[in-house]
């Protein structure tokens, strides 16, 4: 490629990309049994949320049937996914957080 500011000069075509991992969302999905309280406790402790955050999350997905807990790569996605359901399988919830690709 050759410079129009200067003819004489040849620049490097830049052939490196920064590579961008695909990123999955994790959603939680509405159910009739899970409580309020514990949708919150996860998506504070699983997903970092401040009280404020979750509860409004909480509250979108209990009247819209799902809602987006966050955004990771698949392995960081898949782990938070099978804790949220470790998780309310413990305390006997049918909370569910299902995977889709960005
Ligand atoms: N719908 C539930 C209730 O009324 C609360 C809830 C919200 C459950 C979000 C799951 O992902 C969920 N107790």
């Amino acid at each position: 490629m050759t410079d129009p500011k200067n003819k004489n000069e040849v620049l490097e075509k830049q052939e490196t990309r920064t590579a961008r991992p695909k990123l999955y969302r994790v959603i939680l999905l509405n159910d009739d049994y899970t409580t309020m309280e514990f949708v919150v406790f996860v998506l504070e402790s699983v997903f970092h949320k401040n009280a404020e955050e979750a509860t409004q999350l909480m509250l979108q997905i209990h009247h819209s049937g799902r809602g987006i807990a966050g955004v990771y790569t698949y392995e960081i996605a898949e782990m938070k996914a099978l804790t949220v359901i470790e998780m309310a399988r413990q305390n006997e919830y049918p909370l569910q957080a299902i995977l889709e690709a960005e």
